[in-house]
């Protein structure tokens, strides 16, 4: 059964989402919408299946859609996002879910972007950063320990997210940009991006593909001799306001 892949399209306001720093040249909309177009088509190449929810113009952020839930162990665990503005995104995202798997949730005054949340076998990190508080990181905890899944909190100082600097390769190796993580934060064997292909770091697999930042050709060389098909896409404008590959699905692991 393929991998499903949950998106949410760009809406028009997405020229106004959070951003650590302006970035140079406005958001282009319409590039972004190209680029989300890309995105899902690779993730399709990949043998993903795809649902796709409709963009909301009130919520500019609501592509990222991997901030609102962690799926763990059989279980989707609604967050609350960090961000206020970015509160009702889950609103969409729970009854998709719910359809599929026992459904747990999250109240005030714990906080949890899915984007802290890497998954490696039978542990879930979860990092600390400003988004995902000591309670948001405790509800992790309860939920997946119920499912047999051991979390491991992980400070984040310096990127948005955990998975901002890493993303998994598999159940037991981790991708991450040089220098953003101390020695040892993983159990598992670690594979290290070139120092100028910091975006390189943040790879979405589906079977034995990664979906892979353009513009990176030795993180393609390192996940091939790793035994993953790179599938490069370019979402540059979509980074604008932060965003990586992995923020712009929930992978709903199928057994
Ligand atoms: C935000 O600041 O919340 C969005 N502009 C970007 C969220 C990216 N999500 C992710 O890395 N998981």
């Amino acid at each position: 059964m393929a991998t499903l892949a949950i998106v949410r399209g760009v809406p028009a306001s997405f020229s106004r989402a959070l951003a650590a720093a302006v970035p140079p040249e406005p958001i282009d909309v319409d590039r972004a919408r190209r680029q989300h177009a890309d995105y899902l088509a690779a993730l399709r190449t990949c043998g993903a299946e795809v649902v796709e929810l409709p963009a909301d113009e009130s919520l500019p952020d609501c592509c990222f859609i991997e901030d609102t839930a962690v799926v763990a162990g059989g279980v989707a665990l609604i967050t609350r996002p960090g961000a206020a503005s970015r509160r009702r995104e889950p609103d969409a995202v729970r009854p998709v879910l719910a359809a599929r798997m026992p459904v747990e949730e999250m109240v005030e005054p714990a906080t949890l972007d899915g984007g802290d949340c890497l998954l490696l076998g039978r542990t879930l990190y979860v990092g600390r950063s400003g988004r995902t508080n000591a309670a948001g990181a405790a509800r992790a905890r309860q939920v997946f320990g119920h499912a047999g899944i051991t979390v491991v909190e992980v400070p984040v100082t310096g990127a948005l997210h955990l998975k901002s600097v890493c993303s998994p390769l598999g159940d037991d190796l981790v991708v991450v940009a040089p220098g953003a993580l101390p020695p040892g934060t993983f159990d598992a064997h670690v594979l290290e991006v070139p120092a100028g292909e910091p975006a390189g770091a943040n790879l979405v697999t589906i079977g034995r593909s990664a979906v892979i930042a353009a513009g990176c050709p030795e993180t393609a060389r390192l996940v091939d001799a790793a035994g993953w098909r790179p599938v490069p896409v370019d979402t540059s404008e979509l980074r604008k306001a932060d965003g990586a590959l992995t923020c712009l699905s929930l992978i709903v692991p199928r057994p």
